[in-house]
């Protein structure tokens, strides 16, 4: 029998892999030995090592137990045990690896931790300093004269509808907005480097992306207002933008919850062979949740040709990252995975527009997960529900607000390049503003969607439950009309 195991050639070993077991550390009682067997002990399935047991063996488990390293499988399969052990011993190799399922592992006589992290940092791609200049030897995917004054005018109209939206909740008209500030380089870069067909699985700090593909002011000003025009029917909170015809999905306040659901949306399209990917968009403080893990692990396993694109901002609402996680940031997370990962200046443009340009062509030519972690500043307040001063800097702010501009460093390389003047800054920041302006008084003029509505869409007929809640709420409102708005048609 154990001659038989042995002598398996590794084609076989290969063929037999199984990986539906658990696997274990066991310790033989044995005493080591140059002969090759196996054994059952103690109702559990032991195979015997081939060879005395190395030195540090007994520090590592314990002084009654002598000392081998074997594999073993769950109880509910032990009858397989012995035919299934053969798998992992391999006679012509197992002095110095271990065929085990997902490749060979070498051997080693050293006991060594792995460190907790890398002796560096994983070094971050960058293609413009500061001051807009390219930095020499970076290499980089071209950009268009008319590609790069899209790009920037699309961070000044984001910048200024952040502006606009912030200011008309201060005055009450809408009840919450969350800007994008500090982040226009990774929403815009990022949004051009895509097709279309691309579907986008946002979190909440990415409108430029549904920007970039059209979403008009008017649209963004509907949904904010909650209007009859409003895709969600006002059922949303403001800034859950969503749009069928922009392969823009829903904002969902949960977070994370999008980056399983984008993995299921790539695998659906590898499917189908489309020449498209899903892009899902997270910020660090994303990462901690179980939603994410799944999803990158789902995805490197099931091959999804999905892009992740992480907004490492260092803060997620008041918790920085270094109270997030001990990792070296996000990057190696994707490695830990075996997704293929890069880290990113998040307010370099040009950087953000090449690396994701090439993400996007790796995840649907290899048909594989690609994960980039931008390092980018939320400069903004997490939103108008939070004071951020309360919580870290105001040096820290400014620092990135102004050293670290992620539109001012891209429109000095785009003015250098001679295709940007002062001239055009005025007349499209006045033309936007004017925009913005008409948007939000029509959006606040248009009427609200009618209570009914908070209650269809989901069944084909309303359940009695959902019958009863209508007939409370008409009710109460009844009652109390002064709690509830009175614009919304009964
Ligand atoms: C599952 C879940 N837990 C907690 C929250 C509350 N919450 C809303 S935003 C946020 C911070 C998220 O930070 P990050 O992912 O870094 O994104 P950022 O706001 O920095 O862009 C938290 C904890 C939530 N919306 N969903």
């Amino acid at each position: 029998m154990t001659t038989q195991i042995l002598g398996r050639s590794r084609t076989n070993l290969h063929l037999h892999k199984n990986l539906s077991f658990l696997l274990g550390y066991l310790v033989s009682k044995s005493t080591a030995t140059s002969s090759s067997s196996s054994f059952q002990s103690g109702g559990v399935p032991f195979v015997k090592c081939r060879h005395a047991p190395p030195p540090y063996a007994s520090s590592l488990l314990g002084n009654n137990s002598a000392t081998r390293l074997c594999f073993w499988r769950s109880e509910s399969t032990k009858a397989e045990a012995q035919l299934d052990l053969q798998h992992y011993v391999s006679e012509d190799e197992d002095e110095q690896v271990i065929d085990f399922p997902g490749g060979k592992v070498a051997f080693t006589p050293e006991m060594t931790f792995m460190a907790e992290s890398g002796q560096k940092r994983v070094p971050c791609y960058r293609v413009l300093d500061n001051n807009g200049e390219p930095v020499t030897f970076s290499n980089y995917v071209q950009v268009s004269k008319e590609m790069a004054v899209k790009m920037y005018s699309t961070m000044i109209t984001l910048q200024t509808m952040d502006n606009i939206f912030y200011e008309v909740q201060r005055q009450g008209r809408i009840s919450f907005y969350l800007t994008s500030a500090g982040e226009e380089a990774v929403n815009i870069a990022s949004a051009a480097a895509l097709s279309s067909d691309d579907i986008i699985l946002p979190q909440y700090r990415e409108p430029g992306v549904l920007m970039w593909r059209g979403f008009t002011p008017q649209q963004f000003a509907d949904q904010l207002f909650g209007n009859t025009n409003d895709f969600g029917k006002g059922r949303q909170m403001p800034i859950h933008y969503g749009s069928k015809k922009h392969n823009y999905l829903t904002v969902s306040s949960p977070i994370a919850t999008q980056l399983p659901q984008a993995v299921g949306a790539a695998y659906s399209l590898k499917m189908e062979g489309k020449s498209a990917c899903a892009v899902t968009y997270c910020g660090d403080g994303s990462t901690s949740e179980g939603d994410f893990h799944a999803a990158l692990n789902f995805a490197a396993v099931m091959e999804a040709p999905v892009v992740f694109i992480c907004r490492n901002n260092g803060w997620a609402i008041s918790t920085p990252v270094e109270q997030q996680f001990r990792s070296d940031g996000i990057v190696v997370k994707g490695q830990a995975y075996g997704i293929r990962s890069i880290r990113v200046d998040g307010n370099d443009a040009l950087a953000v527009y090449s690396a994701v340009h090439t993400a996007r062509e790796m995840a649907i030519r290899e048909k594989r997960p690609v994960l980039i972690e931008a390092l980018t500043y939320r400069v903004g307040h997490h939103s108008t529900s939070d004071d951020s001063t309360k919580y870290r800097p105001v040096d820290e702010i400014e620092y990135w607000k102004m050293a670290r501009n992620p539109v001012n460093r891209f429109k000095r390389w785009v003015e250098r390049n001679g295709w940007w003047s002062e001239k055009d800054e005025l007349e499209l920041r006045s033309r936007v503003r004017e925009q913005l302006l008409q948007a939000i008084k029509a959006a606040e003029k248009e009427q609200k969607p009618p209570l009914e509505d908070m209650f269809n869409d989901v069944y084909d007929q309303l359940p009695s439950n959902l019958k009863e809640q209508e007939r409370e709420l008409r009710e109460t409102m009844k009652k109390h009309p002064s709690d509830y708005p009175s614009d919304v048609p009964l």
